[in-house]
Order: C-alpha cells, then sequence, then structure tokens
C-alpha cells in the first residue's frame, strides 16, 4: 500500500546555486526546473517591463535619503528570511509547503524583508536614512495568470533619529510639509490604535510618534499609488480618447505582519476590484534594537513588482514576463509606458485528473484539504501537485483548479479531481503534445506523491 510523501525531486547529496554549493537535506525541495530563474534577474533587464516598473518607482524616493539594493542574492538563511524578523517557529510560511528549501538552514527567500535587519545595520555607515531593495522572491503556490513560483518584490524602509534635537514628530511634521498632497482619493483609512482595533502599542513605541512615521509611510506610498496609476491611465489613454480621468481610489486596510506593528495593507480600485498592491508598517523596536539602530524609530513597506506592472502595462498574464518570444520583448522602451499589445490568444485545451489520497494514520473522514503545513509534514498539500504539474508542463500550462473533492464515507478515502488548463503564449499546442503532457502528470503524480489514479 502507498505510504503518504510529500513529493521530492530527486536531488543528489549537493546542490549548486548562482556558483556556491550546498549540501542537500530532508528539508530541500527546490526542483531543478527552478534553478534556472535564478540567473534571469527581470529586474535588471534593460526595457523589461519589471525593471521600468522598479525605475518609475525608485524615481519616487531622493537618491540621498534612500540606498538602492538591487542585487542581493536570493539564498538566505532561516535566520535571515523568518527567525529575525520575529516568525512564530510554527507560522505556515516556513512550511515545505509554501518555502523553497535548499537545506534546513538555508531558503530561497520568500520576501525581500529577508534584508531588513543587516541593511537597518549598515546605515550610519551608508550615511542615509533609508533604502530600497528590489529582487526576485520565491514561494510555492497556485498556478494561475496572476501567480509563479518567482516574482519581484521591492521593499522600502525609512528611519527617524529619536536623538536629532528635533522630536519624531516634528521631523515627520517637517517631512510630510515638504511633501506635496497625493492625487488619490482615500475611500477608507484605518486608526489602528482606537478602541476597539485591538492593535496593542507594541513595546518601545509611542502613540505619537507610530501614529507620525504611519502618516508619513502612508503619504509616501500615497504619492506611488498616484504616479504609478497615472501612468497606467496615459498608457491608456494613448489608446483611445483621453477621457477626464477620475482620481484613484485607494484604501488603507488593516494588516499583520510579524515585524511591523501597527501593519497595514493598501488596495487600489482596478478595473472593478480591490487590489492588494503591498503590505507596510512600523518597524517593530526589537527589529531595530536587534540591528543596532535603539534611538531609531521608522517604517517599512513592501510590494510586488508584477502586480503594478501588469496594470500599468495591461499585461493579462504573469507568464509574459518571462517570455522569451521578441513579440513581447520589442513592445518595451526604457522609460516609456505603453500599453502591451497581446499578441493573438492561442487556443487552449483543458484535461482533467483526479485520484484518491493515501489514507492517512489518524486522519478523520471529514477532515478538509489542509492548505497549512507541517514543517517536514508528509500530508499531501495542494502546493506539491502544483508543484509536479509546473515541474511537467512549465510555461504551458495556464492554470490548475481544484474542481472536485469528496470523502468516501466507508473508507475515509478522499478523492481529489483537478483541471489543468494548457495553453501556450507562443504557438498552439497539438492534441498529441497536450496528451503526452497529461500523460507524464498522471505518471509522475503515482510515483511521486503515491496517489492512486481513478
Ligand atoms: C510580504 O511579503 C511582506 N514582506 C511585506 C512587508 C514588507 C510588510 C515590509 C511590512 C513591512 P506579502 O506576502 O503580502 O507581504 O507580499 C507583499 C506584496 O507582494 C503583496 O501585496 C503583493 O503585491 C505581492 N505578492 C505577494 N504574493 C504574490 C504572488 N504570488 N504573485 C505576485 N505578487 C505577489
Ligand atoms: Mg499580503
Amino acid at each position: 500500500p502507498a505510504t503518504p510523501q510529500s513529493y521530492q525531486p530527486d536531488l543528489p547529496n549537493t546542490i549548486t546555486l548562482a556558483n556556491i554549493t550546498y549540501n542537500t537535506d530532508a528539508h530541500t525541495n527546490i526542483p531543478t526546473s527552478l534553478i534556472p530563474y535564478l540567473r534571469r534577474n527581470l529586474h535588471l533587464q534593460p526595457h523589461h517591463p519589471i525593471s521600468n516598473t522598479r525605475r518609475i518607482i525608485e524615481s519616487l524616493f531622493p537618491t540621498t535619503q534612500f540606498e538602492t539594493y538591487n542585487s542581493l542574492p536570493p539564498i538566505v538563511t532561516v535566520a535571515q528570511n523568518f527567525d529575525c524578523l520575529g516568525f512564530p517557529p510554527d507560522h505556515v510560511g516556513r512550511s515545505r509547503s509554501d518555502t523553497y528549501y535548499v537545506n534546513r538552514h538555508t531558503v530561497l527567500r520568500t520576501h525581500t524583508s529577508a534584508h531588513q535587519a543587516e541593511k537597518f545595520r549598515v546605515l550610519e555607515q551608508v550615511g542615509k536614512p533609508g533604502y530600497l531593495i528590489s529582487a526576485d522572491v520565491y514561494r510555492r503556490d497556485a498556478i494561475d495568470r496572476s501567480h509563479y513560483p518567482v516574482f519581484h518584490q521591492m521593499e522600502g524602509a525609512m528611519v527617524f533619529s529619536r536623538k536629532d534635537g528635533k522630536s519624531v514628530v516634528e521631523q515627520v511634521t517637517e517631512g510630510l510639509n515638504a511633501m506635496p498632497e497625493a492625487d488619490v482619493e482615500i475611500v477608507e483609512s484605518c486608526k489602528l490604535y482606537e478602541e476597539g482595533n485591538g492593535v496593542q502599542v507594541e513595546k518601545g513605541h509611542n502613540v505619537d510618534e507610530a501614529e507620525a512615521v504611519a502618516r508619513h509611510l502612508q503619504r509616501q506610498l500615497e504619492l506611488m499609488v498616484s504616479k504609478v496609476f497615472s501612468e497606467a491611465a496615459k498608457a491608456a489613454g494613448a489608446a483611445g480618447a483621453a477621457e477626464k480621468e477620475e482620481k484613484v481610489k485607494v484604501r488603507w486596510v488593516s494588516a499583520y505582519f510579524p515585524f511591523t506593528s501597527p501593519s497595514y495593507e493598501l488596495e487600489v480600485w482596478w478595473n472593478g476590484e480591490w487590489l492588494e498592491v503591498l503590505g507596510c508598517g512600523v518597524i517593530r523596536q526589537d527589529l531595530l534594537d536587534y540591528a543596532g539602530q535603539k534611538d531609531k524609530i521608522g517604517w517599512a513597506f513592501g510590494l510586488g513588482i508584477e502586480r503594478i506592472a501588469m496594470l500599468m502595462y495591461g499585461i493579462p498574464d504573469i507568464r509574459l514576463f518571462w517570455s522569451q518570444d521578441e513579440r513581447f520583448g520589442k513592445q518595451f522602451r526604457e522609460g516609456v509606458v505603453k500599453r502591451f499589445e497581446a499578441f493573438s490568444k492561442y487556443p487552449g485545451c483543458y484535461k482533467d485528473v483526479a485520484f484518491w489520497l493515501p489514507v492517512q494514520e489518524g486522519a478523520s473522514a471529514a477532515g478538509g484539504l489542509s492548505k497549512g503545513g507541517e514543517i517536514g509534514g508528509d500530508k499531501f498539500h495542494e502546493n506539491d501537485f502544483m508543484e509536479l504539474v509546473r515541474g511537467v508542463g512549465g510555461d504551458l500550462v495556464e492554470d490548475v483548479k481544484l474542481i472536485d473533492e469528496f470523502t468516501n464515507k466507508k473508507t475515509g478515502r478522499k478523492s481529489m479531481c483537478y483541471r489543468i488548463n494548457y495553453r501556450s503564449l507562443e504557438r498552439t499546442l497539438t492534441n498529441d503534445e497536450v496528451d503526452k503532457l497529461q500523460e507524464k502528470v498522471r505518471s509522475t503524480l503515482t510515483e511521486k506523491l503515491g496517489v492512486e489514479l481513478r
């Protein structure tokens, strides 16, 4: 009988990434198909929309105040990515189903925040109160038009000194007076310290300082959104009649991150829905203390560059950023935002695959699909399936959806059915080719995940 097994690519004893060789262990879960992405650096490719978007955002942060780091290698320690940011030991972000482990001590960074502490530590040395970091980040995730196992983030941070002669509140007020109002409509805001919101004032913070720093952060990011969206509106307008644009609507939503408090997400109203653009907040004092910045208080944010590039350029599918087809690349010029012109959409083709999961000891017959992770756990996890499909089909897979699941009451066995949508961005796939891919998905499933095909 098949025992539950999580998908473990067949890895040798060592793995070489960016010219450094690491020992592998029971935590290692980097598929070989991911390795070429570590060299692509889309955020540094001239003309590429990810790079252009990065530059447009960077232009809003004066280089006299913000040091820019754009080539920090993606391999970091568990301490950098999680521990020193205060992630609790059982945080789901740490699980092997969500994070790519090089080995038990080393991961592909899941966010640019992995570099916060080291860059706070050198602020004096660099002589600037802030920094920007743009980089590739890696997450095991679903497959669809807005999710890819590699994407790009930009992190920004700025601190204020409490030993400046002026109080932090005064420094912020001066800073805000020197900044324009952002041309956005703030539909909703959240005052986190107000009664009923349940946000505690962080140890080492006081309400006045933290609120002042949060206001500075919010203004800075509202200015960023107003810039980006006016570029997007201009590009869209250039295609048709330029209508009198309305102000961009934004809202501030309460959020949680282990390393900021209070924390917020900024959402933007775009094509009839609220789109989460970034997470941010006031940096927790213990993190600044750890980085040798006891007398400072400050803010940090992290945004998804793809998300902003997709709406600025009207790019409909995240796979396009990786396309080496010149019909994609030749559309973009440095410093110019122009609507992406889709090349014709090629026909797609979907295939379903259904299978029984191995019975798990002690699992209740009614148990739902676990999205949560156990570190080193061996349950079926949806991301294992996603990665397996990605490994076989690569960029020919447009999306994968769970379309049915049920549990046989008598046997306690659980059945899953997924629909895989195959479509190339560059050409028409043949039936034969899709059949072969699907056959490979099916055989790999039995082999690696120990499931029984139906
Ligand atoms: C973070 O990664 C935090 N490090 C952000 C942060 C930094 C908070 C500094 C506080 C201080 P989150 O997982 O929500 O948070 O991701 C941040 C942004 O990255 C999201 O708002 C979104 O724009 C983008 N993002 C997240 N996941 C994906 C994805 N799978 N594909 C594309 N973009 C994504
Ligand atoms: Mg988020």
